[in-house]
């Protein structure tokens, strides 16, 4: 389906009994990085929706012929049974029984696919879950009418992926989303993400977002238990206030268009998060050399060429490259020359800021 998503919305049946949802993975500008009581983050965050990474969820549902109290799922990943994630999925449905009063009365089979690879080291849990938190509120519309309107549906969504992974909460918004309270920002709450609507500059459309993965091996340290270790970090409450601070100026230079100092904070983000993960008790590093390896070139690059290519990273060694894609040109062969070399087997996946999820037929 393409459109509105009130479009897409209307095209659901009530005599449907499968749906499926595509939803994207998301960048962080403002890092998510520390958590407390029901997946409530310590600080406001904002990302870039994604485009080439995503996931597509299909989930069936058949009324049972006796009723029990049981939760009854079939997961299959890329094709096959994964009895290790129908387990964690069994037990983020059970947790969402006030949420959706269907969930004991139907048998569902789940079928998710992912567009990158599963060992590629990129992090499936925002797309994943926002692909299941749309679905579920998909089911709830073909079985019970509401919501009614796409406002209702999209919080509703962001609010069920922020409870299966906090920062799938920002994938069901196109362009750029906006998850935590903070006291300058309208509407922004803790419980789920908000969309920056049309406030983004021309500056941003289209703009770049190559992937290198540095390595795929899996990571030493979940975010789970990063997130935790948090906690305990004497550099927490200074990071939360740099966080809100981070949240004014991204928002105002993603408003004006104001390419060099995004950059700057994109990068200040990606080097705290990681600070942070070596400063924790146990001290941790994620990052691999040849991460360094391409923040020192992208450097000695912008240095050079004055051309506004920057990093970030996330919970891990690869590295986002974000740049406007009027100087695509200038600074992709840049890219496949200088940084390609440190990926494993030269991947890299090309992906650009995207218009959200959206409803296949
Ligand atoms: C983010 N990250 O804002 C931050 C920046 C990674 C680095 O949120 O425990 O998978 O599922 O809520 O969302 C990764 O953590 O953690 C993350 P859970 P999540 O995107």
């Amino acid at each position: 389906m393409t459109g509105s998503i009130d479009d897409q919305l209307s095209s659901l049946s009530s005599s449907q009994q499968s749906v499926t949802w595509r939803s994207p993975s998301n960048i962080a500008i403002v890092k998510y990085w520390g958590k407390h009581g029901v997946q409530l983050p310590r600080n406001p965050s904002v990302s870039f929706t994604l485009d080439a990474a995503h996931t597509d969820t299909t989930v069936s549902f058949v009324e049972k012929v006796s009723k029990d109290d049981e939760i009854s799922i079939d997961f299959y990943f890329e094709g096959a049974p994964n009895e290790a994630f129908a387990n964690k999925i069994a037990k983020f449905l059970e947790g969402l029984h006030s949420e959706f009063s269907f969930l004991r009365d139907y048998e569902f089979k789940i079928e998710s696919s992912n567009s990158f690879p599963h060992s590629s080291g990129i992090a499936s849990s925002a797309s994943a879950m926002s692909a299941l938190a749309l679905c579920l509120c998909s089911i709830e519309k073909i079985l019970t009418g509401w919501p009614t309107d796409s406002t209702d549906f999209l919080n509703k969504a962001s609010h069920i992926a922020r409870l299966g992974s906090g920062s799938a909460a920002r994938s069901v918004y196109p362009d750029v989303a906006i998850w935590g309270a903070h006291e300058a920002i309208d509407d922004s709450t803790d419980l789920q993400a908000i969309p920056f609507d049309n406030q983004l500059h021309e500056a941003f459309k289209g703009y770049h977002d190559d992937i290198l993965i540095v390595s795929a091996d899996e990571k030493s340290v979940s975010s789970r238990a990063g997130h935790a270790l948090m906690e305990g970090n004497p550099y927490a409450p200074v990071r939360y206030e740099q966080a809100n601070r981070n949240m004014i100026a991204t928002l105002e230079a993603l408003k004006t268009g104001d390419i060099l100092k995004f950059g700057k904070i994109l990068e200040e983000e990606a080097m705290t998060l990681h600070a942070l993960m070596m400063c924790s008790d146990p001290s941790y590093i994620l990052m691999k050399a040849g991460t360094l390896a391409v923040i020192e070139k992208v450097r000695a690059f912008r240095e050079e060429t004055y051309l506004p290519l920057y990093f970030t990273l996330d919970a891990g060694p690869n590295v986002h490259l974000l740049y406007p894609d009027e100087v695509a040109d200038q600074i992709w062969p840049f890219i496949e020359r200088e940084l390609v070399p440190h990926c494993v087997g030269g991947k890299v996946i090309r992906d650009r800021i995207g218009a959200g999820p959206r409803l296949l037929d």
